[in-house]
């Protein structure tokens, strides 16, 4: 019998990974979807299992991280082995505008999940998205010892679910770890961070479809990795004999300027002639630097990243060409779920 998993935020990018590395590992995943007026599921389409399909491995649940009696009954039912907790509102600028909503599903989200594992009884093993946002202002290089400075409210509550984490490994005895994530980055990377919105854009350029892009600071730093491997030490972390709290990250930074650099001219095209400032995508306080010392995770889980940002943007641009191709010659099909 292989594990039963259990993951938030599964239609998410790092969800939709961590999915497709636990069925290759013979785990039935449970994922929670939260109810949404549109389908939200593109990301996991490919490996959806209709629920008539006998002996099915990958099963979707709608819950909510603002509902915590769900979240128990869910628990109960599924019963995981394992719960991944990355389910989260996590885009930074738009905690400034909805902060209440960031801090109960981005912080109180993980306090319910936490409680729900205790109230249902059973014996599972959790891993927390943490992120590296929570350092802050903290100068870099950051590893698990650099004190938290958050910069937002989003990187408030991810604060706040690491040390309930933290408090229920030690207050309960709950193999509870912290997974504290610098940024990473796929083809799958929600359109509205900053990667992602410049490769689209370039695809779209290229194309002829988009003359400008428009973005806010570009002097921030940032250690920018492929997030299929990121995915992979999560699983590590949750596989250790005792549960621990790791960075995970390249070590190697880059600024948004070099990434837009590197994106533009992997199709011959200069930046400079496209990008326009607008202070609508500035945040009222920035994270100037964040650059990771993974070293615990290399000795600890074995861990070590391969892809370095330069080759992401240039994957990231391949694939959103890719992508906007079989948009316009109309291969793309939704599947109705
Ligand atoms: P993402 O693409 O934004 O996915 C977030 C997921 O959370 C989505 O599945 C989303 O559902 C779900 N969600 C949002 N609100 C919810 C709610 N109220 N109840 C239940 N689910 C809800 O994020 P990601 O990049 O995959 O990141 C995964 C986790 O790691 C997040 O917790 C993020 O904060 C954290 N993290 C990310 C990075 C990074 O660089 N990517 C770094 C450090 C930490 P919908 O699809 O319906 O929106
Ligand atoms: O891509 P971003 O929005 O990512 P940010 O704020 O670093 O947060 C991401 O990484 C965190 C880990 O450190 C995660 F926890 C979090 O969930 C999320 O995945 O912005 C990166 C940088 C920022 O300094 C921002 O000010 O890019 C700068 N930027 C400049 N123009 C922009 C833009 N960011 C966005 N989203 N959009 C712009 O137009």
């Amino acid at each position: 019998m292989g594990k039963t998993a259990l993951i938030t935020g599964v239609t998410g990018q790092d969800g939709s990974y961590l999915a497709e590395l636990l069925i290759a590992k013979e785990y039935t995943v449970h994922g929670l979807v939260r109810r949404s007026s549109s389908f939200n599921t593109e990301r996991i389409d490919h490996i959806y299992q209709d629920p008539q399909q006998p002996g099915r491995t990958m099963i979707l649940h709608h819950a909510d991280l603002s509902d915590g009696v769900a979240l128990v009954n869910l628990l109960r039912e599924v019963r995981p082995d394992e719960v991944y907790n990355l389910g989260a509102q996590s885009h930074v600028r738009v905690s400034f505008d909805s902060p209440m909503y960031t801090g109960d599903v981005t912080g109180l989200g993980t306090l319910r999940l936490l409680e729900a594992i205790r109230a249902s009884g059973i014996d599972t093993r959790i891993y927390q998205a943490s992120s590296s946002e929570m350092f802050g202002a903290a100068p870099p290089p950051q590893n698990e010892r650099t004190p938290f400075h958050p910069r937002s409210p989003y990187g408030c509550a991810k604060v706040y679910s690491y040390w309930s984490t933290v408090n229920y490994r030690e207050a309960y005895g709950m193999f509870a770890v912290n997974g504290i994530l610098f940024n990473h980055e796929s083809p799958r990377r929600g359109e509205t961070f900053v990667t992602r919105k410049i490769t689209r854009a370039v695809a779209r350029i290229r194309a002829g479809l988009q003359e400008r892009l428009y973005l806010g600071n570009l002097d921030a730093v940032r250690d920018w990795g492929y997030a299929p491997e990121y995915v992979e030490a999560m699983w590590r972390m949750l596989q250790r004999d005792e549960p621990d709290d790791y960075v995970v990250a390249t070590g190697v930074p880059a600024t948004v300027r070099d990434f837009l650099h590197a994106a533009f001219a992997s199709c011959g095209l200069d930046w400079a002639r496209h990008v326009l400032f607008d202070p609508k995508y500035e945040r009222p306080s920035e994270v100037d630097a964040l650059v990771g010392d993974a070293s615990k995770a290399r000795d600890l889980l074995g861990w070590q990243p391969a892809v370095r940002w330069r080759e992401l943007a240039g994957l990231m641009v391949e694939a959103d060409i890719a992508a906007l191709e079989e948009e316009l010659s109309g291969a793309r099909v939704r599947i109705d779920r």
